[in-house]
Formats: structure tokens, sequence, C-alpha cells
């Protein structure tokens, strides 16, 4: 009897933990994070800091021969970043300490191309010494850009350049305490000044730096550096500069190709499935137009609703977000940035407020053994995990409520110490007693983000409907946001038509005299006709939801209905019109000949106009956008004199092909004249969207 029940009581204690302790955990499978990569997944959001003489020349490039005197900034204060950054929940910023025209922002030995040779603090200041302790202040991790390209240096293109840009990194990576990230700009080679040459130099990225001495001598330096960018490095480009990753989204990389050139960065978006190495997205992307600050896009910070898209496409698809915050002239970062930053940390806190998953009963059709079970995704451990058992690529986790609730966000992070896994889910919520699709993924990783919309469900199940390898997810978690209500559209056309669009179920009012609009504001009911200069503000109010959108803001110049293209020196004059008609989405082209490579158009405004600057939109959509690089632009009062007002690049319009704003001294014209002078693309075609001018 007694031996009986040692005998039960064996089995029913000792065997369960025993064989519990028995199962091992999943293998790790195919290419896996390193620690330093797994300590910058759990970074996810950082800010990135443009500031240099660009911010006093109001370039986005510098031609590399612009004096360090300019740099003067009036009140300088990286502790203001810092504190924005902290404020905003980022875990460090990283500092462009040099840009491609070479100018310094700390006092290197090597070059007097610094802050040591500006009035700023007579010569004696150091903004990344500044920067360095404003971090540790505020427990930030301090990341460094130094540019490859150097548009200012004599020898860049020979050896002896490699030897500068070596003893920069090296000054970097040891004077300022720990840098958590180095990154490398892909933008090298072109025209510069070159120490006076003033030519082209082109150069091969992939061997000009030998990146596998220079990441040797980085890592003998700093081991805790994560190197981004060009060379075999521990994080990718996302292949643009809009915040954005793919849907589907591998921390993969077939790097070895990508050394070898054949991969083109349209593939750094979603990474390589078969990639062999672990190489995760970083989303960067400026709260403004540009990476340096310009006055002129202080009423042109990113709407709201556009950050909000950006942190659900970035952190939300398994990939990292540097968000530039452009410092101003003061050495500041603008008031209209801060403020939207805070806007958008204060719509993700909500939307994250409450998690509903913890309290539900959580079960799984497979695991392998209690130490994985299904109920370690909501248990708020990140070293916790479902797993299921080897070579178990499918299987289904349920949360089961007490009572239906509402649900409009799932999260979802993949354990990726043991490899990124996942190649497609599905999202079932059970409403009324019957289970409904609502979604139907690919990849997890890190981390992915669900915004679906709401609905009201007794239980949720995910199903994991393809895997390289046994399933391991670490949470899972669900939320129901309040409704963001989306900001109005507003459009003009070249006759001042304007026309405002919402959500179907919203109400919009708007105003034409720059006040704030609000319920009491005029309802719009239709088109409306309004060709004078004005700053339309409109609002969209969902009244089923008692909740009101961002503002949105849209600032014209007199209407474009006098407008008229009269010539273009080639091209379809019957569709010219499409570069004047309001809308930046219709493009046109024109081609260069053999005898004439610059293109032209002249443009009657109709009357005469003061004017301080124009916009070149470029092409908007398709693979080839024939980007105009170089431009030169003209204006006159009869259409026979003509004077230049401006000349020069479209700087980072590759990478960024948004509007270009060039501005001059304020004059009178009733003519335009853009030239075309160079493209961006091989062959000669070059596109225009929409050409604007900027009134007085
Ligand atoms: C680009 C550069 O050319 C821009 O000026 C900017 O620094 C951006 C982050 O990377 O490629």
């Amino acid at each position: 009897m007694k031996n009986t029940f040692l005998l039960i009581s064996f089995f029913l204690i000792i065997a369960p933990i025993s064989s519990q302790k028995l199962v091992k955990s999943p293998e790790p499978f195919g290419p896996l994070p390193t620690q330093k990569q797994i300590d910058w997944h759990e970074m996810e959001f950082y800010a990135f800091v443009h500031f240099s003489l660009n911010t006093f020349t109001n370039k986005e490039w510098g031609y590399g021969d612009e004096s360090p005197e300019l740099f003067n900034p009036t009140a300088l204060d990286t502790r203001q970043w810092a504190r924005i950054a902290k404020e905003a929940g980022m875990k460090g910023i990283i500092l462009v300490a040099k840009h491609h025209d070479g100018f310094c922002l700390w006092p290197s030995a090597y070059t007097n191309r610094s802050v040591k040779n500006s009035p700023w603090k007579n010569g004696n200041g150091d903004v990344v010494k500044e920067l360095a302790a404003a971090c540790k202040e505020y427990d930030l991790k301090l990341g460094l850009y130094l540019s490859p390209w150097d548009r200012n240096h004599a020898e860049y293109g020979k050896p002896e350049y490699i030897t500068y840009f070596r003893n920069q990194l090296k000054e970097l990576l040891t004077n300022y305490g720990e840098v958590f990230e180095m990154w490398f700009d892909g933008a090298n080679g072109g025209d510069g000044y070159y120490g006076g040459a003033n030519e082209t130099r082109k150069i091969n990225t992939l061997q000009y730096y030998n990146w596998d001495e220079t990441y040797k001598l980085i890592y003998q330096t700093a081991p805790k550096t994560l190197v981004w960018g060009v060379g075999p490095s521990e994080a990718r480009w996302i292949g643009n500069e809009e915040g954005r990753a793919g849907k589907t989204n591998w921390s993969l990389l077939r790097q070895k190709d990508e050394l070898a050139g054949k991969v083109h960065y349209s593939e750094f978006m979603s990474g390589h499935e078969d990639g062999e190495k672990w190489v995760p997205g970083e989303a960067d992307v400026s709260i403004r137009p540009g990476w340096f600050y310009h006055a002129v896009e202080d009423d042109k910070v990113r709407s709201l609703d556009e950050m909000v898209d950006i942190y659900y496409e970035s952190i939300g698809r398994n990939a990292n977000l540097l968000l530039n915050l452009p410092v101003d002239k003061r050495g500041l970062v603008h008031e209209n940035d801060e403020t939207r930053l805070k806007e958008l940390v204060a719509t993700i806190k909500e939307d994250f407020k409450t998690e509903l998953l913890a309290s539900s009963k959580v079960t799984a059709d497979n695991n392998r053994g209690d130490e994985f079970a299904a109920k370690n995704v909501a248990d708020g451990n990140k070293e916790t995990y479902w797993a299921t058992g080897d070579n178990v690529k499918t299987a289904s986790i349920v949360f089961d409520f007490e009572k239906p609730i509402a649900i409009n966000r799932i999260l979802l992070q993949e354990y990726i110490k043991l490899g990124q896994r996942i190649k497609a889910f599905t999202v079932e919520a059970k409403v009324d007693g019957q289970w409904k699709t609502i979604a139907n993924e690919t990849t997890i990783g890190y981390k992915r983000i669900l915004r679906i919309d709401r609905i009201t469900a007794s239980a949720l199940k995910i199903n994991i409907t393809d895997s390289k390898a046994s399933i391991v997810i670490s949470n899972i978690q669900a939320y129901n946001a309040p409704t963001f209500v989306r900001a109005p559209e507003i459009q003009r056309d070249k006759n001042g038509n304007v026309t405002l669009k919402s959500e179907m179920e919203n109400s919009i009012y708007y105003t034409i005299d720059g006040s704030k609009p609000s319920a009491k504001s005029t309802l719009y009911k239709g088109v409306f006709k309004y060709n004078k200069a004005v700053q339309i503000k409109a609002i969209a109010i969902n009244k089923n939801e008692n909740s009101s959108s961002a503002v949105a803001t849209a600032k014209y110049g007199i209407s474009k209905e006098k407008w008229k293209v009269i010539t273009a020196s080639s091209g379809d004059m019957n569709s010219v019109n499409r570069i004047i008609d309001g809308n930046q989405d219709t493009d046109w082209s024109f081609k260069s000949d053999s005898n004439n490579l610059s293109q032209e158009v002249v443009i009657d405004m109709g009357a005469i106009l003061k004017i301080n600057g124009f916009t070149y939109v470029p092409q908007q959509v398709g693979n080839n956008l024939n980007l105009i690089s170089r431009y030169e632009f003209y204006t006159s009062l009869d259409n026979v004199k003509w004077k230049i007002q401006s000349q020069g690049e479209f700087s980072n319009i590759k990478n960024n092909p948004i509007e270009q704003v060039k501005t001059f001294a304020e004059t009178k014209a009733r003519y335009i004249r853009f030239v075309a002078k160079s493209t961006e693309e091989k062959g000669q075609t070059f596109s225009i969207g929409e050409i604007n001018v900027i009134e007085k």
C-alpha cells in the first residue's frame, strides 16, 4: 500500500517535473543576431540630428567650399535635444558629426575644417562632446554619422583620404565614450570642391574604403559599436528615406551578394528570406521634408497622420525607427517639431494603454512541453516563450476572453535569439460564436504590429501557417486603440477649385483665415472655388465616435488659373500643362537631344507677381523617376530680358525625391524659365510633376 502510494506520488509529482526538465529548448535556426544586435533591436526608437554648415547656408548638401566661419549657433543646447528625445521615449541620439561637405562638429586633429575655426565659442567648442555629456545626463546612447564622402578633402579619391577617414573614425570612437551605432551613409562620389580642384570624382565605394580593414579597426577600437550602412554592416538601410519598412521584413540579408554589388537597394525594405547574415532594417526619416533645418519648412513638419503611419510601418514592421529632428540656426530643435513629436508619442501611448490578452485563457494545439506553454506569450516576460515541437511549423494559439472585448491592435514578437522563423500567419476573431479571418500576414521578427478594424470578439486565434522551423514566440498582445480620425486631404487645382476629402462617415469643417477649425467653422459641402492666396485649415469629425482629427493645413499662392506654358524645348506640348495643374501626381517629361543637353520650359504666370522662390516636384511614381539633378531658374517681366535667380543642384533628390524648394531675394516677375541641366539617372529624360513659385 505504502509502496503503491509512493509510486503514485512519483508519477504525480516527480515525473511531470522531470519530464518537463527533459524537454529541450528549440535549436537555434538560421542566421542569429549577436547580443549587440539584440540590444540594438530593443532600442527601437532613437533620434537623428542633422546640424552643420548646411544649417547656415540653407542647403541639404554642401559643396565643400563653405567657410567654417558660417557655423555660428546663437543658443546651442544639446541638453534640449536630449530632453526632447528622452521625453519621447527614444533611447539614443545619432549626430551627424561630419556630413558630405567635410565640416567637423568636433575639433578634429586632422583638419582645420571644423568647429575650431568657427566663431561659435571662439573656436573652443565641441558639439560631439556636449552631446555625449547630455546623453549621459539623460541616460541616452550616443551614435555618430561620419560621411565617407567628403566634398572638401583635396585627397578624396586617393589612398591618403582613407587614412584621414580612419583617423577621424578613431577620434570619434575613442574620445567620446561608448558609441552605440556608427553610421556610414551611402551617398558617395560626384562633383565637389576637393581642395580647390572643383571637379567630379567617382570612386567604387565597395573597394575604395577596404571596408574589411575599416571594420576591423572599428571593432578593435570599439567592440560595442554597431556599424550601419555600407560595408559588411550589422544593420541595413530600409531602402527609402520615408521611414517605411516592407510588410514582409526579414532581419536577414544576402550580404555577400550585396558586397558584390548584386543587390538593389529596393530589396532592403523586405530583406532576404534566404539571407546568410542577420542584418536588420533601420528606417530613417526626417520629421520635415529635409534632413537639415530650413526656415521655409517650418510649416511643412510631417502631419500627425503621417507620423503615426511611419511609427506603425517601421517599429510595427520589424525595423528600428531613426527619426531626424533637424537643429536650427539657434542650435535648438524647433518648437513645431517638438510639438509634433509630442503629439505622436501621446497618440502611441494612448494606442497601447491597456493590454487585453494577459487576463485571457491561452491555449495552443501544440507545444514542446509545459516550459514552452502557450501562456508564456502573455506573461510579460520577454525571456519566456511558446515553442512547438521540433519540425512543427504550423500551429494555432487561442486567447479566450470571459466576455467579448473590442480589439484593433495586435502586437507579436518572435524570440529572435533563436532566429527569425515565421513566414506567414493569419488572425481569426470569434464573433457571435463564428471564427472570422481578420488578417493574413507574412513575417513577424523582433516586432510586428497589426492595425486592424475594431472587432468585438469572444476569442482571438493566431494561426502560424508557414515557418522555416518550429515556432518560437515570446510575446503576443492586443489593444483597443482610440479611433484615429485621419485629417482631411486638401487639394486645389489650377483654377482654384478646392476639394476636401475624408473617410466616409466624417464631417469636414474648414477655415480660410488662418484660424484653427472646429465644429463651429464652415461645414464642407462640396468643391468650392478660391483662387486667391490662402491658407486652408480643415478638420474631420467622426460624430459616432465623438472624435476629431488633427488639423490639416495647406498654403497656396494665387491660383495658376492664368498660367500658361508658352514654350518647351522638347516634349509633348499637348500635355505640358500637367506641370502647372496643381497636382504633383500628374507628370510630364522632356528629353535632351544630342546637340543640347539642357532643356527648358517657359511659363507665363499671366500677371506680375512678387516671388522669392520656386519649387520643383519630380515625378512621384515609378522606378525610373527621371530626376533633374542640376537646374537654373530665371525670371522676366517681358519674356525678353531674363535674370538668373537661382542655380545649382537638387541635393539628395535620388534618395529623397520630394518637392525641391529654392529661395532667392524677392523679385517681380511675370515669366519664369526653368532649365534642367542634368539628370540623376542614365538617359537624358527629365521629369516634372509640378512647378510652383513662392510668393511673398
Ligand atoms: C542621405 C544623405 O545624402 C542625406 O544628406 C542625409 O544625411 C541622409 C540621412 O542620408 O543619403
